[in-house]
């Protein structure tokens, strides 16, 4: 067993328990017997797996792909019909009309409802009925801006159902964060509520979205559920209550049958490199992705109660609150608060109240609860629960064995789910009854995945070594291309390796197959399990009168993972002092939002540089990592001397 001590827990082992083994949909086996099926015959394997969704038109074609610049094309399921709101919602009721769909808890501890799949079929019609008198049509794109109430889940099926593709921006985003994204995707329709509530606090998303809409001129109508009932401004014939619309509407609303390219939704990510990109993701194949992952992933029998933390404004919260669960007929739990709220028992008391049996949260949560100790866990019971997930970043073996000792009780398995908002779904995890687990180890490929690692000059590594992680093939849910930007696509994810889909991550085999996923190999940093280009905060931080350059690193952070390390040069006759450090910090809170504020911000006399300019981010890291022992060679620097003046004044000590 393992003791908590570095080495030994990289090679501890906690085999697959008997009791879920025995019961699981796959055991190891079967897994290996499927998964070479997939590899060897991927049209055969994605033909029959399609037949788990309901194609009002059946496909005939399963796959067509290339990742080659002159002719990129991701095509899966090319000529079928579908309708993702039906295949979620309608295909269930005549089998489990009566079954909880979604279970909303709400942040007050005495706050929860539960919406059966007739009653989700109702609201989601007429919340669709809503869309279409707004003058809503199939191709349009509407902004979602809400907290994590139900409505939010209505929302994205009523805009599944009729053929209108969503984009869902972070409540916590900044008003100019999202005007850039209901910008960039030239978004005529904008749902939100005037206030969110979380950890007891509320936040003015409408008058966030009024404050959007002085920089967003394409907005025809904001359609505003209530929410907490404060009073909000509402402008004459742009601004329309949820309430007052849905008055007397329809609850019917026909499925739109769309094909299974037609886009489903457009999430914005951040980039190693300019503004963040339109992810873009269809229908069929995302369904069949985001369905079969949750399934086989999660283990998920019929009539359990699966609860994923995540918000709905990350892919998570699309990929598995919202679609895979609901394309399952699954119970799914949606929380609108955060997890230590009231206090550190939170989770396990919701887990208790409903009975969860599966339950998905992300490290940098662990970490933090972690902090607080045992007690607020072992207060509670927890015996419903039955497997547990992580995801958004690596999870150190301490708080992985924290979560199965502590939280598990050393019951259930760990699915450390690696994959990304391009991906769609889960690629890179362990099955419950099928995979012996490795404290920290993402572990093997989802079926019809073939992960390699490769040098700098795209040569495939073979055997247990370290190297960048590509997907050799297409999968279903692969995002199709970035929004309006399709060279933008292949540079980003093609280029680097041709013929590859590049992740961006960095990752080690071992000489079990397994994956360790180490992070980011670009410029990108992962801040409590969310992603942040540092390029993003460097702009938001030049776009301050007072400064005249920055570099943001990442370095090491005891429970957001990463944290933003900022280096600032003012302009000059501007002096460093603790008010323009906070002044500097507020205003990226503001330009961006809370997650992308700087933890250290360091003034620079200057920056260090090559001769051709550049700026050489690996010594900034070093200093960020308070590890400027090991600077490397500094010589082919313009001025090797600011180097000294960055370590005589670094933050992290
Ligand atoms: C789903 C999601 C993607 C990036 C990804 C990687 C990191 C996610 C991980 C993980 C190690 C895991 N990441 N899951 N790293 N182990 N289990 O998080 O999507 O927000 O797009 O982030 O997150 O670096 O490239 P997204």
């Amino acid at each position: 067993m393992a003791d908590g001590s570095g080495t030994q827990n990289e090679q501890a082992v906690f085999p697959v328990p008997s009791s879920i083994a025995e019961h699981a949909h796959v055991d190891n086996e079967r897994y290996l017997e499927m998964y070479k099926a997939s590899i060897a015959d991927p049209e055969a394997f994605w033909g029959e797996a399609g037949k788990r969704l309901d194609w009002s038109k059946p496909y005939t074609k399963v796959k067509d792909v290339s990742f080659d610049q002159s002719d990129l094309h991701i095509r899966w399921y090319e000529d079928g019909e579908l309708n993702v709101s039906y295949n979620c919602i309608d295909r269930h009721l005549e089998t489990r009309g009566e079954q909880a769909a979604i279970i909303w808890e709400g942040d007050d501890p005495n706050q929860s409802k539960t919406v059966t799949y007739h009653q989700l079929h109702e609201h989601v019609c007429r919340f669709a009925n809503v869309l279409k008198k707004l003058g809503v049509k199939k191709g349009d794109r509407v902004t979602i801006y809400m907290p994590m109430i139900i409505e939010a889940s209505y929302a994205m099926l009523a805009c599944a159902r009729i053929g209108a593709v969503h984009s869902i921006v972070f409540g916590g985003f900044s008003p100019e964060a999202l005007a850039g994204r209901v910008n960039d995707c030239d978004s005529e329709y904008i749902i939100t509520a005037d206030e969110g509530v979380r950890g007891g606090k509320n936040v003015p998303l409408k008058k966030n979205v009024d404050e959007a809409l002085k920089h967003a001129f394409g907005v025809k109508k904001v359609l505003v559920v209530e929410n907490t009932g404060t009073q909000v401004a509402m402008k004459g014939g742009r601004d329309v209550w949820w309430h007052e619309a849905a008055a007397g509407v329809d609850e019917f609303c026909d499925p739109e049958p769309m094909n299974a390219e037609d886009p489903l939704f457009i999430l914005y990510t951040s980039g190693s490199t300019g503004k963040p990109k339109g992810v873009l993701h269809t229908s069929g194949g995302y369904l069949v992705w985001a369905s079969m992952t949750h399934e086989y992933v999660f283990d998920y029998k019929d009539g359990e109660v699966y609860w994923c933390t995540a918000d709905v404004g990350w892919v998570t919260g699309h990929s598995y609150i919202v679609y895979g669960p609901l394309a399952n007929g699954a119970t799914t739990l949606m929380f609108e608060g955060v997890p230590s709220y009231p206090d550190a028992s939170r989770f396990w008391q919701v887990v208790d109240k409903h009975n969860v049996n599966i339950f998905y949260t992300a490290p940098t949560a662990i970490r933090a609860l972690m902090r607080e100790g045992e007690a607020p866990v072992k207060k509670t019971s927890r015996k419903s629960l039955r497997v547990l997930g992580s995801v958004g970043e690596p999870i150190n073996p301490e708080a992985w064995l924290w979560y199965y000792n502590v939280v598990g009780e050393g019951r259930c398995p760990i699915v450390d789910t690696w994959w990304q908002t391009e991906t769609g779904g889960i690629m890179i995890t362990p099955l419950p009854g099928a995979t012996d687990l490795k404290p920290g180890s993402a572990s093997k490929p989802f079926f019809g995945i073939n992960p390699i690692l490769v040098d700098a000059d795209g040569k495939e590594l073979e055997g247990a070594v370290d190297g960048n992680l590509c997907i050799t093939d297409s999968w279903p849910g692969q995002m199709r291309t970035v929004f309006g930007d399709h060279e933008r696509f292949f540079q980003t994810y093609f280029s680097t390796y041709p013929g590859r889909y590049f992740t961006g991550d960095g990752a080690r085999r071992d000489e079990d197959g397994y994956f360790w996923i180490t992070g980011r190999v670009d410029d990108v940093i992962n801040v409590s399990g969310h992603r942040m280009g540092t390029a993003e905060v460097e702009s938001a931080l030049v776009a301050h009168d007072s400064v005249s350059e920055a570099a943001v690193v990442g370095y090491p952070h005891d429970i957001k993972g990463q944290g933003i390390y900022a280096y600032v040069t003012l302009i000059s006759g501007v002096e460093p002092s603790d008010e323009i450090k906070k002044e500097l910090i507020n205003w990226v809170r503001s330009e961006i939002g809370p997650i992308a504020s700087p933890d250290l911000l360091q003034f620079a006399p200057g920056l260090p540089k090559t001769r051709s300019g550049k700026i050489m981010r690996r010594i900034l890291r070093k200093i960020a990592e308070n590890d400027y022992g090991s600077l490397g060679d500094t010589s082919t620097l313009a001025e090797p001397e600011v180097v000294d003046e960055l370590i005589e004044n670094r933050q992290n000590r």
